[in-house]
């Protein structure tokens, strides 16, 4: 199914053996304590998949969109919260430094990043900045050589752990969007500073944290782009990490519906398993209908992005589903564990808190319907 390559599904193959053996163990332990993965994360950057869309030039795997969408899915079907920390090391921090940096800064930020030596992050949203992220605070003033950044940064995934970190601020508020202007910072740049880790509903183990910047300077080659193209770049950026988003979702739901099968089969109420109940059944019915079109939307994406092609609204669409059909899943997984569902004994648990969050980050669900709605609106009106 899928129209999967021969390599491609070798690929998912080991993906899911690893999942299975590696991750899946310790999803729960993760969960319950917060401790931010370090081991596994050095196992998925042995086998390749930290760099997996870095260019092999840049010591990456140089694999398709559709390779890392699988990357994601498979990870998350085990953690979610693993998959968050690649999600955002790759599409985030390494695919901005791939498509916009200069020769200079792929050769000096891209090797350790593809080795999975260094963590990336992408650092867009500020406390009064959410959904509208062109009313950013964060100033940036040229200075001969440097730029002077100062300001604050809110909900950085990997904000702490982070050694290059992909981060926007205005060079003129003014001009709003077209003054939004994108940088590479380093960790360890003075006045480079982070909040403790967010506590937060779900995704335990992934770090959320906030970033403050006071006086920093950043040298003009750690600029990415041009002065002023940071908020086009900011959104071609979210465009491919959606596609991650989507497919993170869908691990989730694909982990939601293992469970409520498995438990439903298995648990007897009646004097029969309670999947041979039509109301349990057709929950299950549902939820499988909604993941194959979940996944038949996300790979559609990457495979868009694969051909080059215009991706706003295969994105948003993928992800605005797919996010959409892991809350309905990990809901309808609880359900069918009744009580047992409640406690932290099974995973429909975590997943249920898990899957909120997709329906929110890069882009809540309202700015997904947004973007598309747009796009329709403008092939009629022409702009
Ligand atoms: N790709 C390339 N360029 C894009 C783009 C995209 N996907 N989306 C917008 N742009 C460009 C526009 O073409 C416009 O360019 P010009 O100034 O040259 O005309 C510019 O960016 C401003 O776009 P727009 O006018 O649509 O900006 P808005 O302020 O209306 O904001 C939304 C657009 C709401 C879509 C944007 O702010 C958004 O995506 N918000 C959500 C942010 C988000 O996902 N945050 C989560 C961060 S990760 S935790």
């Amino acid at each position: 199914m899928y129209g999967l390559t021969e390599e491609e599904l070798m690929l998912q193959a080991a993906l899911r053996d690893f999942a299975r053996h590696e991750i899946a163990p310790r999803a729960a332990h993760i969960d319950e304590t917060e401790e931010f993965p370090w081991d596994i994360l050095k196992k998925m950057a042995q086998l390749g998949w930290m760099g997996i869309i870095v260019p092999r030039e840049y010591g990456g795997a140089g694999s398709s969109a559709l390779a890392y969408s699988m990357t994601v899915e498979e990870t998350a079907r085990a953690s979610a919260a693993v998959s968050l920390i690649l999600a955002a090391h790759a599409t985030l921090a390494c695919w901005p430094i791939m498509t916009f940096g200069t020769e200079a800064q792929k050769q000096r930020y891209l090797p350790p990043l593809a080795k999975g030596e260094v963590l990336g992050a992408y650092s867009l949203t500020e406390p009064n900045s959410g959904s509208d992220a062109a009313a950013m605070e964060t100033r940036a003033v040229r200075d001969g050589d440097d730029y002077v950044l100062n300001g604050r940064k809110a909900f950085v995934t990997n904000g702490d752990v982070a050694g290059t970190i992909v981060l926007f601020a205005s060079t003129d508020r003014e001009q709003r969007a077209r003054g939004i202007t994108a940088f590479i910072l380093e960790k360890s740049m003075a006045g480079l500073t982070h909040g403790i880790p967010l506590r937060k509903m779900g995704m335990h183990g992934s770090s959320t944290a906030e970033l403050v910047l006071e006086d920093v300077r950043v040298p003009v080659t750690n600029r990415l782009g041009e002065e002023g193209q940071g908020f086009r770049i900011a959104m071609q950026v979210l465009d491919v990490g959606r596609i991650g988003i989507a497919s993170q979702a869908l691990g989730i739901a694909q982990a939601a519906l293992d469970a409520a099968l498995e438990y439903a089969a298995h648990r007897e109420q009646f004097g029969k398993p309670i999947a041979d109940f039509q109301a349990v059944a057709w929950m299950l019915a549902d939820m499988q209908v909604r993941i194959h079109a979940s996944r038949l939307m996300t790979y559609t994406a990457a495979r868009v992005k694969d051909a080059g092609q215009p991706l706003g609204m295969a994105a948003s669409s993928a992800k605005l589903f797919a996010s959409e059909t892991a809350v309905f899943c990990s809901s309808k997984a609880v359900q069918i564990h009744g009580g047992y569902g409640y406690i932290k004994d099974f995973p429909v648990e975590r997943l249920y808190r898990d899957a909120k969050i997709t329906e929110i980050y890069e882009g809540t669900s309202e700015i997904q319907r947004l973007v598309i709605s747009r796009e329709l609106l403008r092939s009629v009106r022409g702009k």
